[in-house]
This record gives structure tokens, C-alpha cells and sequence, in this order.
């Protein structure tokens, strides 16, 4: 095999931002093509590169393939197919999914030169014309893959707070909102809590910022341990929210109040500066599906705790 200087650095290429992924996060790839030599040999280049490939052999059920693996990042288009065609496809996948999550590469063997503007306007990212050349095929490929990684980390920065790696306040305000509408629709009660951590200021001023900055980031290591599987975000300062999965008051008042305790005994060994520190939380529940009025309300009971001592749950 004649392998060329440039297909090598492509393969590098490749290589290395594949190593870059988690293990678990392998590229899936969806082949969308009617003839079944294109298709099959379009896999086997893919299946090369350690991509997961799916299959579909027409618009249509390139549609139904998507819909049912949301894995699939990177959609590899024919254009001519029966019922729908490529650029068809693109409309329709652009339409129903987020436009930065998935990549779309269009092929075609047409002698038409504006296919590739008709993919292109349609919603594809790049496209490629057949017969390709094969490192032209793995340079592309791995360039959109690039894209969407380079996308799914600025996504992840915009969404994450720089000092303790918790959710952020736009996060939690996009998130929450959304798990909001379907509260609505099922008129579920929801139970809201706000934290904040008691006399913050007075560690600062006495052991310095570093150190205020290590209780924070010790404090919401404890906080994801606690509530893996709920919403919780830093709201700024000291200050966190949890939107609790669970709509069950009960147990919401029962975790706050071990975590509160949690806090109390253990807080020393959170930092090499043995700060000890305690957290106020306020809850609401209540059949409510504004965001702000829920904050505002949870704000409230928060309120209440520290001024009744501290280190306490009010709900
Ligand atoms: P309370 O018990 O009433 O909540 O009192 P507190 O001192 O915790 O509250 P206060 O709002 O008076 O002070 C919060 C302090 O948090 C003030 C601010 O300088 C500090 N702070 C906010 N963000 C950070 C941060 O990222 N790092 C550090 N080290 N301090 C921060
Ligand atoms: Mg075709
Ligand atoms: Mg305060
Ligand atoms: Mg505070
Ligand atoms: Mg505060």
C-alpha cells in the first residue's frame, strides 16, 4: 500500500484526537447511503479509524436510525437516495436536532458542481465529491469531529463555574427551566432549595482568599457527592440551588438536613486549612412553576435559618 505523506499526518492527526476522547466516548458515525458498495466501503475506511458506524440506506431512514441513537455526532450523506435525499436530510436533521451537535459531510458522484452548495445551503457542514481520495475523506472527517469537540468544551466552560467545576448560574436557569415545562405539564410540586455558607466573609478575612476559595471548592465536592442526581450549580458567592429530581418533600428535607449535618462534622478535612463551617439551606415546595418565584421563596426560608441561628434548614 502506497500511503502518502499527508495521509500519514491525517492519520496522525486522527489519532491523536482520539486519544483525546474519554475511552468511553467513541465517534459515532451514520453512513447514509443506497448503494451498498459505497456504503460498505465507506465503512470500512471508518471502521479503520475505531468509529462506531450505523447504517441507513436512504433519508428517511437515516431519520429513524438518528432518532434512535442520539450517540451519532457525524452524519456521512449520498446525495441521490429514494424518498428523501441528502439534502433533504440535512433540512430535516437541522430542523429536529441542535445545529452544533451533529456533523453532516455530504457525498455525491454527480457531475452537478452545485450539489455542493444545495447540501451546503441545506444545512451540511462539508462535502466531499465520489470517488474521494481517501485522506481527503479522513482530513475532512476529522476536522468536523474536531468542530464539535472544540464546541462541546466551549459549551461545557460556558456551563461550568471555573472555581469549583459545580454547574453554573446560567446553567442551572437554562436546565432548570426546562425540567420547569415538564413540571408544568404534569403539575408536579417542586421542591427548590437555596444554600449558603454561614459567615463566609469572616474566613476570608481570617485566613485569606486562598482559603476561602478551597472551603468552596472542598464544600462542592461534598455538595455532588450528596446530590448526584439532582440539579445543583454555584449561584454566585457562596451561595448554591438545588432543584431536586425527586418532587417528595420529605426526603428533600431529609437530605438537606444530613448534608447540613455532613458539613458540620467533617468541614476541617475539607482543606488543608482546616476550616471548620457550617451551611444554612431554605426549601420550597410547592405547586409552582416559575423559576424566580421558586428562588425567591426558597431565598426566603434561607433567609429565615440564618436568622435564627445558622447552620439549619428552614422549610
Ligand atoms: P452569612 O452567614 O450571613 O451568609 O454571612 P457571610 O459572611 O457568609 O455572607 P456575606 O454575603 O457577607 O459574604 C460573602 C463573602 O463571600 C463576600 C465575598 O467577598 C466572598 N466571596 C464571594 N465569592 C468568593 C470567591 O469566589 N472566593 C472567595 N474566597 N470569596 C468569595
Ligand atoms: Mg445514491
Ligand atoms: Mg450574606
Ligand atoms: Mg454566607
Ligand atoms: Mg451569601
Amino acid at each position: 500500500d502506497y500511503i502518502t505523506k499527508e495521509h500519514k499526518q491525517a492519520y496522525h492527526y486522527l489519532k491523536k484526537q482520539l486519544q483525546r476522547l474519554p475511552k468511553n466516548k467513541q465517534i459515532s458515525i451514520l453512513i447514509v447511503e443506497d448503494s451498498i458498495s459505497a456504503r460498505h466501503y465507506i465503512k470500512t475506511l471508518l471502521v479503520r479509524q475505531k468509529y462506531r458506524v450505523y447504517e441507513a440506506n436512504d433519508g428517511e431512514h437515516a431519520l429513524q436510525v438518528l432518532a434512535e441513537n442520539p450517540e451519532i455526532s457525524v452524519i456521512i450523506t449520498d446525495f441521490e437516495m429514494p424518498k428523501l435525499n441528502g439534502a433533504e436530510l440535512c433540512v430535516e436533521v437541522r430542523r429536529k436536532h441542535n445545529d452544533e451537535d451533529i456533523a453532516i459531510i455530504g457525498i455525491s458522484s454527480s457531475e452537478q458542481a452545485q450539489l455542493s452548495a444545495r447540501f451546503i445551503k441545506s444545512g451540511a457542514n462539508d462535502y466531499l465529491r465520489k470517488p474521494f481520495n481517501n485522506e481527503e475523506f479522513y482530513c475532512r472527517l476529522s476536522q468536523n469531529v474536531d468542530m464539535l469537540e472544540n464546541i462541546a468544551t466551549i459549551r461545557r466552560q460556558a456551563n461550568t463555574d471555573y472555581r469549583t467545576d459545580l454547574p453554573n448560574r446560567r446553567y442551572f436557569f437554562e436546565e432548570a427551566k426546562k425540567q420547569l415545562r415538564v413540571d408544568e405539564k404534569a403539575q408536579n410540586t417542586v421542591c427548590l432549595a437555596m444554600l449558603d455558607i454561614d459567615h463566609f466573609k469572616s474566613i476570608n478575612d481570617n485566613h485569606g482568599h486562598d482559603a476561602g476559595d478551597a472551603v468552596l471548592k472542598g464544600f462542592s465536592a461534598a455538595l455532588t457527592k450528596f446530590f448526584p442526581n439532582d440539579l445543583i450549580a454555584r449561584m454566585g458567592g457562596e451561595e448554591f440551588a438545588i432543584k431536586f429530581t425527586k418532587n417528595d418533600k420529605a426526603e428533600a428535607q431529609k437530605q438537606l438536613t444530613l448534608f447540613i449535618q455532613y458539613i458540620e462534622k467533617n468541614s476541617r478535612s475539607f482543606s488543608e486549612y482546616a476550616i471548620p463551617f457550617t451551611v444554612s439551606a431554605g426549601l420550597t415546595d410547592e405547586i409552582n412553576h416559575n423559576l424566580d418565584t421558586l428562588l425567591k421563596h426558597a431565598d426566603v426560608h434561607l433567609y429565615q435559618a440564618k436568622e435564627s441561628g445558622r447552620n439549619r434548614l428552614v422549610s
